[in-house]
């Protein structure tokens, strides 16, 4: 299955349009200094206005699947409480016609847009968040669950919980890792609720989950350098993947963060652990991982690794394709993974238009097809994977670094929003067309 991929906060716009309530990112980027020239999602590439043509063009282009993400605040503007049915109205409109485009819809719940009024009370620090998403969860399905066959609980939870919880960059901007691991830990706890109430409903389709496993390597053999990587791979994949699959946390993980660890109820690992039916994979990049006493609570410093031959994106992430192999079979041999898809992959590259606002984007082709090929050597290797999403459709707004970083196979022009599909988007169309690079 071949797509690609956006998310509602980055693409959609209407901010406070048909009812939508305020989300933690509508209140982060309205403060000063948070994003990059103080730009915002206000307006995006207002694909909430311009959908039926963003899907005419995705038909156009011949994209088989299509991952997005619903805005829990325009569902439901108090995060919990009363649905606004025109929230509802738009992604089943969406849904519909990617239907009668013959496009699949991969829809994603939570990402990262949580309602502000919820955050007010604590936000995924407060264990309550869990049942809140449920319900959220729960409305989504009964208006949409008899028709799209793939569901995925949350992107990313360890940008969500620690970018936004920890580190501050995202929002809600906070500092404070004691915080981000109970955030994490009620992200959890909500997916598997999710979950158990998706079964519940008995609807026809598939559920998992997404996560970003970089993949991380000892920047030199000492002994310091290979426990630093492996604390930030314990963090970054087995904090999430070990409750889902075995029911317990890393303990040496624990045993470091010490105090910070979260708080766990009993039945906590019972809920957290419900089967899914496959796991979302979005791999971009590989980083070197050395001992450093001032990098956080991991003590780790990480650097960008790039092949041998490839630069760095403009966002200044390593290239290395084969960090995706790498991904991919560590995954599936310790997890015994159900089916696996990569949900995102992509890199952020400049692209200077000419007069008709067409990119020549060799960059980005060659990336991709590196990608595809470090993804079919997994394949070979046994890897069950089954579908490759591009990062992103579209340029969108790229979180703290606001317009700058360019991740579409369409151009999106920020003036006057027009989209321009760029040499990108052709070569995917083709690859798409022959099931493969053809090699
Ligand atoms: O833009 C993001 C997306 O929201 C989540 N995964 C990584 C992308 C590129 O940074």
């Amino acid at each position: 299955m071949w797509g690609a991929s956006t998310s509602a906060y980055q693409i959609e716009g209407a901010w406070n349009q048909d009812g939508k309530g305020e989300s933690i990112w509508d209140r982060f980027t309205h403060q000063p200094y948070r994003v990059q020239h103080g730009q915002t999602g206000d307006v995006a590439c207002d694909h909430y206005r311009r959908m039926p043509q963003d899907v005419a063009m995705m038909r156009e282009l011949g994209l088989q699947a299509y991952h997005f993400s619903i805005a829990w605040t325009r569902v439901l503007p108090e995060g919990r409480g009363q649905v606004n049915q025109k929230g509802l109205d738009f992604y089943e409109r969406l849904v519909d016609r990617l239907l009668e485009a013959g496009i699949v819809p991969n829809v994603t719940l939570n990402h990262w847009d949580y309602p502000q009024s919820l955050m007010d009370l604590g936000g995924w620090v407060n264990r309550d968040s869990a049942a809140w998403f449920a319900d959220y969860a729960g409305a989504v399905f009964a208006r949409l669950g008899d028709r799209v066959p793939f569901w995925v609980t949350h992107n990313e939870p360890w940008v969500c919980a620690f970018l936004g919880y920890g580190y501050g960059v995202h929002a809600p901007g906070l500092h404070d890792f004691s915080k981000a691991y109970q955030a994490a830990h009620h992200l959890l706890l909500a997916h598997g609720q999710a979950v158990q109430v998706y079964r519940q409903g008995g609807y026809p389709g598939q559920i998992g989950l997404v996560f970003d496993p970089n993949h991380y390597l000892p920047a030199t053999p000492s002994e310091a350098d290979q426990a630093a990587c492996r604390r930030v791979r314990q963090e970054t994949r087995e904090l999430f993947l070990d409750p889902i699959f075995f029911k317990r946390y890393p303990a040496a993980l624990m045993d470091w963060i010490g105090p910070h660890a979260p708080q766990v109820q009993a039945g906590d690992f019972e809920v957290i652990a419900q089967p899914i039916d496959f796991l979302g994979i979005n791999y971009y990049r590989t980083e070197a991982v050395a001992f450093d006493l001032e990098a956080g609570l991991l003590r780790a410093r990480t650097t960008p690794l790039s092949a041998p031959g490839w630069g760095t994106t403009a966002m200044g992430w390593g290239i290395y394709p084969a960090g995706l192999t790498a991904a991919l079979l560590e995954i599936h041999e310790k997890y015994a993974a159900p089916a696996m898809y990569v949900t995102e992959n992509g890199a952020a590259l400049e692209g200077v238009p000419d007069a008709n606002g067409f990119v020549a984007d060799w960059e980005r082709i060659a990336y991709l097809r590196e990608h595809l090929r470090a993804l079919h050597a997994a394949i070979r290797q046994g890897a069950d994977v089954r579908g490759y999403y591009v990062w992103s459709w579209m340029d969108n707004f790229e979180w703290a670094r606001g317009y700058g970083p360019r991740f579409g196979l369409v151009r999106v022009d920020f003036e006057t929003l027009a989209r321009t599909p760029k040499q990108s988007a052709y070569w995917y169309r083709d690859v798409i067309a022959r099931n493969g690079l053809g090699e």
